[in-house]
């Protein structure tokens, strides 16, 4: 992927996750939604360094991931607003979107239950052979489930071709991970298993892309499974109306001075690949495509009552 597109997928993200938090406190969405502000360059990075033969699990805070895949952004904001044209024709919202298409097999509310789902599907590639390599995203809090370990104990031991992403984003809710960690260094947690043990910081597209082409090319040598950690800070509250009483504002001036969208901005420009002036237009040209998605999401029809039981597997 070239670095512009990666560029302007981080800004794609972003505004997209910023669009919902504003939808919700103008009461034009429902439900909830987990935004992944400051954590664009994770998916992004992950996502330049796979083929299209690859595939992606992802958690409860996977728009990011998603977009970054290659999902429609207007068919995703349109299942937020539960409309027929969404990703699961309105059904699902925010946690219930997948695209098997593009290798993307979905998001998961369950605390570290698309790992075990990523490790199936390490098996499933092994045992065709088809040289696809899973990328499994979770989060820290995540990496405490004791499903983590089966998981990696199973695919450390079979080889199978599964990378394990952990975003260590600060916080499980609202604990922090001085709170919840016993080592907090997640990707120490390898060498039990014999595996390689990565940790990036998260924050930066070209480290996190980097280490993902390493790691993601010895699985597809099958050379099997590794764990790499990046490093990030979930900049958005947990999920709708977080009142972040459990951080001050102050810690969260001194995470929004690492932003990964500002690093990259000042990359592009130290090198001479972009001005000021490209900068502020790349910028219009994807708050214009999220005004867009909106636009094409909330004119959307909503399903009709009588599909109410369409693609139920039991009624
Ligand atoms: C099995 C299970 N336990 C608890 C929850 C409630 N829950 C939702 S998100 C979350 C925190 C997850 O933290 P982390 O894995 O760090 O992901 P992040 O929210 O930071 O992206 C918890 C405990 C859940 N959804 N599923
Ligand atoms: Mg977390």
């Amino acid at each position: 992927m070239e670095t512009l597109k990666a560029y302007s997928l981080m800004l794609t993200i972003r505004f997209f996750e910023e669009a919902i938090e504003r939808l919700f406190l103008e009461g034009r969405i429902m439900g909830t939604a987990h935004t992944c502000i400051g954590q664009e360059a994770v998916a992004v990075g992950v996502a330049a360094a796979l083929e299209p033969r690859d595939a992606m699990t992802t958690t409860h805070r996977g728009h990011g991931h998603f977009l970054a895949r290659g999902a429609d952004a207007g068919r995703a904001m349109a299942e937020l607003f539960g409309r027929e044209t969404g990703y699961s024709h309105g059904r699902g919202g925010s946690q219930m979107m997948m695209d098997p298409s593009i290798g993307f097999y979905g998001a998961n509310g369950i605390t570290g239950g698309s790992i075990p789902f990523a490790t199936g599907l390490g098996l499933d590639a092994q045992l065709k052979g088809s040289g696809r390599v899973t990328v499994c995203f979770f989060g820290d809090g995540a990496s405490n489930q004791g499903v983590f370990h089966e998981s990696l104990n199973i695919a450390a031991l079979w080889k199978l071709p599964v990378l394990y992403v952990v975003e260590n984003n600060g916080y499980a809710m609202s604990t922090s991970t001085s709170r919840g960690l016993a080592n907090p260094h997640i990707a120490d947690r390898a060498a039990a298993y014999g595996i390689p043990g990565v940790r990036v910081d998260g924050n930066d597209f070209f480290a996190v892309r980097d280490a993902v082409a390493s790691l993601a090319a010895d699985a597809r040598d099958g050379n099997g499974p590794a764990l790499l950690e990046c490093t990030t800070y979930r900049l958005s509250g947990h999920s709708r109306g977080d009142p972040r009483v459990y951080r001050t504002r102050e810690e969260e001036a001194s995470a929004w001075q690492k932003d990964p969208i500002l690093r990259l901005e000042a990359h592009l420009k130290s090198d001479g690949t972009l001005t000021d002036d490209a900068i502020a237009e790349t910028r219009l040209a994807a708050h214009a495509h999220i005004d867009e998605v909106v636009h094409f999401a909330e004119s959307s029809p909503l399903p009709k009552p009588a599909s109410l039981t369409n693609d139920l597997f039991a009624s």
